[in-house]
């Protein structure tokens, strides 16, 4: 019910502010009575051609209390002017280079901009299963995710008893220790598109700009082992974390009992997992690529496309795809305090598994694979796409805010 009220949000939205200049608006059936409040200060008047008001200036000296004071008296009800905001586009400096959030072809557009009208902040939290990001990085360090337990605990005592110690901001599974520091930036790109700090001044503005992104480090570099992925899922299954959202930007090409397990218990406990689709340039439908093609309803495939909406041309595709979102130059966070871009699906993933967390802020009890059907049914099939095999089209992130594809009273707690 929720996303009714939701729905009747308007992208320009009105501050409640009068402005320095005084400016009201009068309707034109009362401008007649104006000459009865002859105290005020008229200074311009300007009618509308094609709607039944007029706009006046009022001299600067009257305040806005004595103007609508003097104009009741004469029987005329002044509606003020006031301030009016374009779509939140965040003041970050560096926002203007991530062209995926404004890509200059609407076939492309994920409605980032009007999403966040309606939402920035996201309230679950996200883990990444990849290299480990750089958590002292300038845009990111006040989303990373914090084991306060740990924090405020005991040095090499596991004080939240959850297997792992001092666990401060998550895991290493490739090294067995608590440094997810990111020596090979991959992991550091994957979290600044999905939640770099939004609105902070600093660099560029993720999907999310306030989340909590818990670091698994599963890689060292480009390639791991099954073992080291399957102890990632394992150490976000320990814990009370509240993470509702996994971003996998890995993939292989082996089907693994283990891992499939390990993602259905994460969708046991509500879990999404946001799955590159691989960069491949084959249908998967065909050549599964794992974890995206593991047929679980708590997983969706993400493939990339290009600014214009077109399918990327190394993308993976079929009907397992079910959703795809922008993955080339793909501008943002690195290593050693800097900024850079990457191409390919890893980096479309952190796009839905962000916009997936806004979705579970925006109805906190829809389970993972309502989360991920809300995802896919409002995707948009967009023209460049349309002669591509998918399950799902372009994400749009308004879209997925503001309609509901079931009924709200049917989503249950999940476990
Ligand atoms: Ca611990
Ligand atoms: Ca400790
Ligand atoms: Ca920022």
């Amino acid at each position: 019910m929720l996303a009714a009220f939701r729905y009747s949000w308007i992208i320009l939205f009105i501050v409640c502010a009068n402005l320095a200049h005084a400016g009201y608006f009068v309707s034109t059936a009362d401008e007649s009575k104006l000459k009865n409040a002859k105290t005020l200060q008229i200074k311009s008047s300007h009618r509308y051609k094609h709607i039944g008001w007029t706009y006046i200036e009022i001299a600067p000296q009257q305040t806005n209390a004595k103007a609508r004071a003097l104009a009741r008296g004469a029987g005329i009800d002044l509606v003020p002017d006031s301030v009016v905001t374009l779509t939140q586009i965040p003041s970050d400096p560096l926002v203007p280079n991530q062209t995926h959030l404004d890509p200059g072809f609407s076939s492309g557009d994920i409605h980032a901009f009007q999403a966040w009208d309606i939402l920035t902040t996201a309230t679950v939290a996200v883990a990444i299963i990849d290299s480990g990001i750089e958590t002292t990085h300038e845009d990111l360090t006040a989303n990373i995710w914090r084991n306060e337990t740990e924090i405020n605990g005991i040095a090499d005592f596991d004080d939240d008893n959850n297997g792992y110690i001092d666990d401060f901001y998550g895991w290493n599974t490739f090294d067995n220790n608590n440094d997810v520091m990111d020596t090979l930036g991959h992991g550091t790109r994957v979290a600044g598109i999905l939640g770099a700090r939004g609105q902070n001044g600093i660099g560029i503005a993720g999907i999310c700009w306030d989340v909590k992104m818990m670091p698994v480090r599963a890689f060292q570099n480009t390639t791991t082992t099954l073992s080291v992925i399957v102890d990632a899922f394992d150490y976000i299954l320990s814990s009370n974390n509240n993470v509702r959202v996994i971003n996998c930007s890995f993939g292989d090409d082996t089907f693994s009992q283990p891992m499939y397990d390990a993602i259905a218990e994460a969708g046991r406990k509500g879990i999404l997992v946001v799955a590159a689709a691989g960069n491949s340039a084959r249908n998967i439908d065909l050549l599964p690529f794992y974890p995206a093609s593991y047929n679980l309803p708590n997983v969706i495939a993400v493939g990339a496309v290009t600014m214009d909406g077109n399918l990327w041309s190394g993308s993976n595709y079929g009907n397992t795809v079910g959703v795809v979102a922008p993955g080339t130059s793909m501008f943002s966070t690195t290593i050693a305090n800097t900024y850079n871009s990457g191409n390919g699906t890893s980096y479309a993933t952190p796009i839905v598994a962000g916009a997936a967390a806004l979705i579970m802020t925006q109805w906190p009890y829809m389970p993972a694979e309502q989360v991920k059907t809300q995802i896919n049914q409002t995707s948009r099939i967009t023209n460049p796409l349309l002669s591509e095999q998918l399950g799902g089209g372009l994400l749009d992130m308004y879209a997925m805010l503001t309609r509901t594809i079931s009924a709200a009273h049917d989503w249950q707690l999940y476990e």
